[in-house]
């Protein structure tokens, strides 16, 4: 099975726990994606009615409306019942790394509105430790002197050898965020300790917007792997 192919059994499983009525968070990324797509099928097979979905993005937004799923937002919906993403990093305590795809900020206002977050992922994304995996732990920064930020967050994490970049776009260009802030990518090589504390101190710095640590807010993860799915719940 490809990566794309677990990605989507991923995705079809997580959709199984979606009801007729019910108000979603639509992910972000190319896990979210298919169970986006697929709540669109079963919204045009009439499998599934009255569907509000609350997106995560711009782009799942575009996605969501070439589907004919119905729309709203946070201000409208401030209590969601469900939501399904996928995620950059899994310890065992179903803490995630989300933020690769650039949209951690809304994600983790939407998943924080949440009853229940269902998170998607292949068996790639499983790790013993945040950051574990060496690939970037995105936050979210404003622009202004993005670099006395980026140096804040380098020294906060100096002993876990981390490395502060910031994510350019394809044309060499500052990326910018759908809410127009810039990120920062911190590059760590061993494990960053107490989670919480580390959290605490990064939004502690008046330049940080939000970071990827989603700490205790998944309620349930789905594993596809080559020997199958797992269900881990909290
Ligand atoms: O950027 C994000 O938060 C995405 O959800 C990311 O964490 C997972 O993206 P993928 O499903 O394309 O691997």
């Amino acid at each position: 099975l490809t990566q794309d192919e677990l990605k989507k059994i991923a995705a079809y499983k997580a959709v199984e726990f979606v009801e007729s009525g019910m108000v979603l968070g639509l992910g972000t990324g190319s896990t979210a994606k298919h169970a986006v797509d697929r709540i669109g099928e079963l919204l045009r097979q009439g499998r599934l009615t009255n569907i509000i979905g609350i997106p995560t993005s711009k782009k799942t937004q575009e996605q969501a409306i070439s589907l004919g799923i119905p729309l709203s937002d946070l201000d409208s919906y401030p209590t969601i019942d469900l939501a399904i993403d996928g995620a950059d990093e899994v310890d065992p305590h179903l803490n995630l790394v989300k933020g690769r795809g650039g949209s951690l900020l809304r994600e983790k206002m939407v998943e924080g509105a949440c009853k229940k977050f269902v998170c998607i992922v292949d068996e790639s994304k499983l790790v013993k430790y945040l950051g574990g995996s060496g690939l970037a732990m995105p936050v979210e920064v404003v622009p202004f002197c993005w670099k006395f930020t980026a140096n804040k967050l380098q020294n906060l994490f100096r002993d876990s050898g981390c490395v502060a970049k910031l994510r350019n776009d394809c044309k060499g260009e500052p990326f910018v965020t759908d809410n127009g802030n810039y990120i920062v990518d911190l590059y760590l090589k061993k494990d960053i300790g107490d989670l919480q504390v580390a959290s605490d101190a990064i939004l502690r710095i008046a330049g940080v917007v939000e970071h990827g640590m989603f700490l205790d807010m998944a309620t349930t993860v789905i594993v596809a792997g080559e020997l199958g799915i797992t269900i881990k719940n909290k």
